[in-house]
């Protein structure tokens, strides 16, 4: 699964979670999302695809925030990230991914790293150097998502940045003849690094929950939050609590422990 992902951007891993697992996860995220749609009415109904910071205090209880801490930091999400971040992962946040309520919005082709503000020579040496790397979980059988193979180190073709950036008259959701499309069934785990050139496909009825985990690194935790961290009796309860303890460390805006 490393090799596949070094060499790809991304792998799949099929039946990850357990029915019984799914269904506990899922009535948390339920919750998160009736309370999340609620609150951000007009942005939900006009453009949302997505919402984050899952794990803070705002729309869960805390017994709701545990069952998703445990399932952050379970061994073998943590392996696989200490594989590619041998000083260890840190925790950067928790998305939830569903269809646009405008069935005519269409997707877009994107870097993760291209809304961070930085001139396109550093984005590219960027890719050389970060790992933020998104581990999917989709509640439902879903159309899923497209990459481009390889693009997580391999800077973009004319077409692939024309596209991206929708200059010289292409728009960010045409299609691109390199991109590979990745459906998912419930339960799958997809693992992919958000360097890569990629874009959700919608449809269905998607449901799908994103961790980031990521470096130890100051900046890329400017997209964490303190309030997303479990408390001290949370970390007492949690098997590798150190990803959230490191996080906190590593955070700019941590207080002194
Ligand atoms: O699923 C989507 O709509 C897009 C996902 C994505 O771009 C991301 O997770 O960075």
């Amino acid at each position: 699964m490393i090799n596949e992902y070094k060499s790809k951007g991304y792998v799949l891993c099929k039946n990850f979670v357990s029915t019984e697992k799914l269904k506990t996860l899922e009535t948390v995220l339920i919750s998160f999302h009736e309370a999340w749609t609620e609150a951000h009415k007009e942005f939900y109904e006009s453009q949302a695809v997505n919402s984050a910071y899952l794990t803070g205090t705002k729309y869960l209880s805390s017994d709701q925030r545990m069952t998703l801490f445990s399932f952050v930091c379970q061994e073998k999400l943590l392996q696989f990230a200490s594989a590619l971040i041998p000083e260890g992962p840190a925790f950067m946040n928790t998305q939830l991914f569903f269809n646009p309520v405008n069935p005519d919005q269409k997707n877009y082709w994107h870097r993760d790293i291209q809304y961070n503000g930085m001139s396109i020579a550093d984005q590219r040496k960027m890719i050389q150097r970060i790992n933020v790397i998104h581990f999917r979980i989709p509640l439902r059988d879903e159309p899923g998502m497209e990459f481009v193979p390889g693009s997580h180190v391999a800077w973009d073709t004319n077409k692939e940045q024309d596209v991206r950036l929708a200059n010289n008259g292409c728009a960010v959701s045409d299609d691109l003849s390199t991109g590979v499309k990745v459906p998912l069934k419930a339960g799958d785990l997809l693992i992919f690094s958000a360097n890569m050139i990629h874009r959700g496909l919608y449809g269905g009825d998607r449901l799908s929950f994103d961790i980031l985990l990521c470096d130890r690194d100051p900046d890329l935790l400017a997209f964490a939050a303190l309030d997303c961290l479990p408390d001290e009796n949370q970390i007492a309860k949690l098997a590798h609590s150190e990803l959230f303890t490191a996080t906190r460390r590593c955070m700019k805006t941590a207080e002194p422990e």
